[in-house]
């Protein structure tokens, strides 16, 4: 089946601008972890951020911390009456998963899909998380014409990085889309299934829409889609960069998949769904302050990146 023609390709493929180093911008984000003990409280299908505000504290990203993609056009101005949201990563050793719990007010949210397959996001008010689990940076998404055959797209394409949709609604419950090949074909990877990932979420009210999805998933180095124990899982630990990126596309029309309002990057970069080292860092975290990596240690690190790091959030 051919791959439906996702936005970032329509977006973005005809606007490229250079491949930088890896990564972008000069800012570390902390990823806390989530301790064992806590992570069975974290519950996917309850619509809630409760949980996540007591394990982690303050949302680790915010509306702020985002930027209108430069090949979107806009007036300049971000509007928190038009979308605002707050959002929390955290990771665990024990599962080699990270977590993601994403609320959203939106003025106009659209959730407008046919079968709940947040592959068919155009138009539809979902996000768009992309992991760089070993920061290797480079291009990890590929159109079906990279390679001499189909089969070595499919092996390609989403391997070294992954890029995942998420959406509140999904009527088949499956809230979580991965962009590699199974996304593609309808069939969803078990990469976006149980023990690699699970999601849910759900919204509420209207004008404004108040919006939940909380998620989780497992950073390959190297991901087979269509069987994921056959690929090589990301090695999580303490003081460990990652390459991750965040997109909210924002659609205030009901039906259409062209009026895109505004398109928000952590990283302000284009073309993220195709280069991971357009990806922003984030170094996990121990579970508390006192196990996090020293702040000796720690300015030697954000010295030889010639970066800053983001106050962390406990
Ligand atoms: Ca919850
Ligand atoms: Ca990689
Ligand atoms: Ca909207």
């Amino acid at each position: 089946m051919v791959r439906p023609v996702f936005l970032g390709v329509v977006v973005f493929l005809t606007l490229e601008v250079g491949v930088g180093d890896a990564h972008i911008g000069s800012r570390i984000y902390p990823i806390w972890e989530v301790p064992d003990v806590e992570l069975s409280t974290i519950d996917l299908q309850d619509g809630s951020v409760a949980e996540w505000k007591a394990i982690l504290g303050p949302p680790t990203l915010q509306a702020a911390d985002f930027s209108n993609s430069p090949t979107i056009p806009w007036d300049g101005s971000y509007d928190a009456a038009d979308l605002t949201w707050s959002m929390w990563l955290g990771w665990s050793s024990s599962t080699g998963r990270l977590y993601v719990a994403i609320e959203k007010v939106d003025n106009e949210y659209m959730n407008e899909f046919a079968l709940g397959n947040p592959f068919q996001f155009p138009g539809n008010d979902i996000i768009e998380f992309m992991v760089d689990g070993d920061h290797s940076g480079g291009e990890y998404g590929f159109a079906p014409d990279c390679c001499d055959t189909q089969e070595a797209w499919r092996r390609v394409h989403d391997s070294q990085a992954q890029h995942y949709l998420a959406i509140a609604d999904a009527p088949d419950q499956q809230h979580l889309g991965y962009v590699g090949y199974g996304g593609a074909s309808f069939a969803p990877s078990p990469a976006t299934s149980w023990p690699y990932a699970d999601a849910g979420g759900t919204s509420l009210g209207k004008g404004p829409t108040s919006s939940v999805i909380e998620f989780f998933v497992t950073p390959f180095d190297s991901l087979v889609w269509e069987a994921p124990e056959r690929g090589k899982v990301s090695m999580l630990s303490p003081g460990k960069i990652i390459g991750f990126e965040v997109s909210l596309p924002d659609w205030d029309s009901a039906g259409s998949t062209t009026e895109l309002m505004n398109y928000y990057t952590l990283s302000q970069q284009a073309s993220t769904w195709r280069y991971a080292e357009r990806f922003v860092d984030g170094r996990l975290l121990g579970p508390s302050r006192s196990t996090a990596i020293t702040a000796t240690s720690w300015g030697r690190i954000k010295a030889s990146f010639g970066m800053t790091d983001v106050q962390g959030s406990r």
